[in-house]
C-alpha cells in the first residue's frame, strides 16, 4: 500500500551561488530552535548511490555526457533520495527542507539543455513518485551576481561551467516554472543580505505552518 504524506516539504531553487544552502541551513536552525521536527537534504546526492551519482554528473572529466544521460542520472539519484529519506520523513510527519528538486530538472534539462518540457516532467514525476512540494521557496538572483559568489570561493563543476546562455536560460526558465505553479511557489530576492532573505523566508514558511 502506497505511504500517506502527512509531513510538510519545503524545496529551495534557484541558480547556483544563489545561496539555497546558507537559507536551508539558517531555516534548518531556527525551525529546531522552535521545536519543530525538520530535516534538511539536498539533491542530487543524500544517499550513498546518490552521492555516486552526484559525483559522475559534477566531474568535469566527463564532458562527453549527453544532456538525456543527464536528466536520467538526476531523475536515479532523486528515487532513490524520495523511497531511502523524504517519503519516510513525510510519513513520521516531518517538515522536510529539501535543497532542490523537480524543478532543478525541469529549469536545467528542459530550459538549460533544451529537452522537451513534457518528456523532462514525466520522468521527473516518475522519479519523485508524484511527490509535490507544499511550497517552493525560489531564491531570485542575476547569473552575474550568483557566479561572482561563488567563482570567488572554489573551482566550478561540470554543470556550472556550461555556457553563460544556458545559466541565463534556466533563471529565465525559473521564472516560467513559478508562473506555471503558482499555487506552490514563492519568490524571494536572494541579491539581499543573508539575513534580510532568511527572515522573508521564515515568515513564508511559518505563514504555511
Ligand atoms: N542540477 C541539480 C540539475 O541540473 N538538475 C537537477 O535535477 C538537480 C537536482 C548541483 C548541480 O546540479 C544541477 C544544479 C547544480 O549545477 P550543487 O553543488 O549542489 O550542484 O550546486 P548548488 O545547489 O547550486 O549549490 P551552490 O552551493 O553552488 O549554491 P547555493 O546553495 O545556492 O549557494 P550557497 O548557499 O552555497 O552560497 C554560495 C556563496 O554565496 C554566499 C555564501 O556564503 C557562499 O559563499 N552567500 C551570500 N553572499 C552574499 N549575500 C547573500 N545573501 C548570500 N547568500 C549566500
Amino acid at each position: 500500500m502506497e505511504e500517506i504524506k502527512i509531513g510538510t516539504f519545503v524545496t529551495f531553487e534557484g541558480i547556483e551561488g544563489s545561496g539555497k544552502g546558507t537559507q536551508v541551513h539558517m531555516l534548518y536552525e531556527h525551525l529546531v530552535e522552535e521545536g519543530y521536527n525538520v530535516i534538511a537534504t539536498r539533491e542530487p546526492g543524500s544517499t550513498a548511490i546518490g552521492d555516486i551519482i552526484r559525483d559522475a554528473l559534477l566531474n568535469t572529466k566527463f564532458n562527453e555526457m549527453t544532456p538525456r544521460t543527464e536528466l536520467f542520472l538526476f531523475a536515479a539519484a532523486r528515487a532513490q533520495h524520495v523511497e531511502e529519506v523524504i517519503k519516510p520523513a513525510l510519513s513520521a510527519g516531518k517538515i522536510v527542507l529539501c535543497d532542490r528538486f523537480t524543478d532543478s530538472t525541469l529549469a536545467y534539462q528542459s530550459y538549460g539543455r533544451g529537452i522537451e518540457f513534457q518528456e523532462v516532467l514525466r520522468l521527473a514525476d516518475m522519479a519523485a513518485s508524484s511527490i509535490v512540494p507544499d511550497l517552493t521557496v525560489l531564491l531570485e538572483i542575476s547569473v552575474e551576481i550568483a557566479f561572482n559568489r561563488i567563482t570567488h570561493e572554489r573551482a566550478l563543476d561540470r554543470i556550472e561551467l556550461a555556457d553563460h546562455g544556458m545559466h541565463n536560460r534556466i533563471a529565465a526558465g525559473y521564472l516560467k516554472l513559478a508562473e506555471r505553479y503558482s499555487e506552490r511557489f514563492q519568490i524571494v530576492d536572494a541579491s539581499k543580505p543573508q539575513l534580510e532573505v532568511h527572515k522573508a523566508i521564515t515568515k513564508i514558511v511559518k505563514d504555511l505552518l
